[in-house]
């Protein structure tokens, strides 16, 4: 159990920026109360996760949603808080120009527009101490006959080698993709073997993200997980769960089995301490719930998960394995799946002078009530909007 508890002390989730705004779907953005309305109140919510829950030390950024004169400042204003600055994800997704794709797009002006603005984001991660620029693309077509796949792929390849070109060392570059949305037909990097492909052809600083909830359904995620791994290209997450397509509802909302399974595949191979460098990043809209104990119910449902996969007798699964005991290398697998790990994890906060109870702590700390008196206003993410 002290080296389960060990493991979990070293565990690290970065939440993200723009899940503590307002959110909506294509249909309506809800606005709610003492919602953030700078990158600074975002930065406030994610410490007050993390001051709670002792495992979320760091907010990822995306630019120019949380756009700052002073980055330098902003990162300082964080380590004030007590949290880092994560993953910066820039986004050419959000205007008219990106209509027909960013570094895709038919025409060369929009790609250089795009293609800079990565590397502005190249920037903000330098003045910002992050170590991760997180790359998502809209790109795609709706139509065949739109546009040339294979041309796309180049373009595709041509900017992403530019990019990668000018990663300053210590910063690694994650590519994520998505099946569809909003591109119908064709989506540039649909799925984690084109990811793969070209982080393969850039190098070892470009990796695989994973976004839990941008697979077909059924996708067997910790296969492609387990894949990756063993290949040194798992980059990281984007925890959400899903029901349909991508939903972004709270991880471990829909389907805690698949996260376990999927942590599983992390522990197993032995990824879960931070030198492993797979980075445990939420991507979630919190739409309809309450931001800040949502996060934080989140981060405890990967914490959850992991708990459990550190719980299961890996002696026990091997021997059954190698025996070709299929019953008892399942029920290895089950019964720490099946255990109650709340109790081990109230223990292990109380050890660290954490209240055992982080969303009860939460409702009785007044933060909700301070954010809600003081914060008029607040801001849509701008997805959905
Ligand atoms: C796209 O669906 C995505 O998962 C990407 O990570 C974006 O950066 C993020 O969502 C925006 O919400
Ligand atoms: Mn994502
Ligand atoms: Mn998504």
């Amino acid at each position: 159990m002290e080296g389960v508890k060990a493991q979990l002390r070293r565990h690290r989730i970065e939440t993200p920026s723009w899940a503590y705004g307002n959110s909506g779907t294509r249909f309506k953005v809800y606005a709610q109360a003492g919602v953030p309305r700078t990158p600074q109140e975002k930065i406030a919510d994610a410490a007050k996760v993390h001051e709670l829950t002792g495992v979320a030390p760091s907010i990822a950024l995306h630019i120019p949603w949380d756009k700052v004169d002073d980055y330098p400042a902003l990162a300082r204003f964080a380590s004030d808080h007590g949290i880092a600055i994560g993953a910066i994800n820039p986004n050419v997704f959000q205007e008219d120009d990106y209509r027909l794709g960013s570094v895709c797009n038919p025409d060369p002006k929009i790609r250089r527009k795009a293609t800079d603005h990565l590397l502005e984001c190249i920037e903000v991660g330098v003045q910002t101490g992050s170590t991760i620029l997180s790359l998502w693309f809209a790109d795609g077509t709706n139509y065949p006959g739109q546009d040339s796949i294979r041309a796309r792929q180049d373009r595709l390849a041509d900017a992403l080698s530019e990019v990668y070109g000018q990663l300053p060392d210590g910063m690694r570059m994650l590519v994520e993709y998505k099946l569809f949305e909003p591109s119908f037909y064709t989506m540039d990097l649909p799925d984690w073997g084109t990811s793969f492909a070209h982080c393969v052809n850039l190098g070892p600083k470009a990796q695989v993200l994973v976004d839990t909830g941008h697979h077909a359904p059924g996708t067997n995620i910790e296969f492609i997980v387990a894949l990756l791994l063993r290949a040194g290209k798992l980059g990281g997450f984007h925890f959400n769960s899903r029901f349909y397509a991508d939903d972004d509802l709270m991880v471990g909302a829909a389907d805690p089995f698949q996260l376990f399974r999927i942590m599983h595949e992390i522990v197993a191979a032995d990824a879960l301490a931070p030198e492993a460098d797979v980075a445990f990043m939420l991507d979630q809209c919190h739409n309809i719930e309450p931001k800040v104990p949502a996060m934080i119910r989140s981060v405890l449902n990967v914490q959850e998960a992991t708990a459990k996969a550190l719980l299961v007798d890996r002696e026990a699964l091997a021997k059954a394995q190698a025996e070709g005991d299929v019953l008892g290398a399942n029920a290895a697998l089950m019964d720490a799946y099946n255990t109650d790990v709340r109790p081990l994890l109230a223990e292990l906060r109380a050890e660290d002078g954490l209240d055992p109870d982080p969303i009860g702590a939460y409702h009785r700390s007044g933060y909700q009530q301070k954010i809600e008196a003081e914060r008029v206003g607040g801001s849509a993410m701008g997805w959905g909007a």
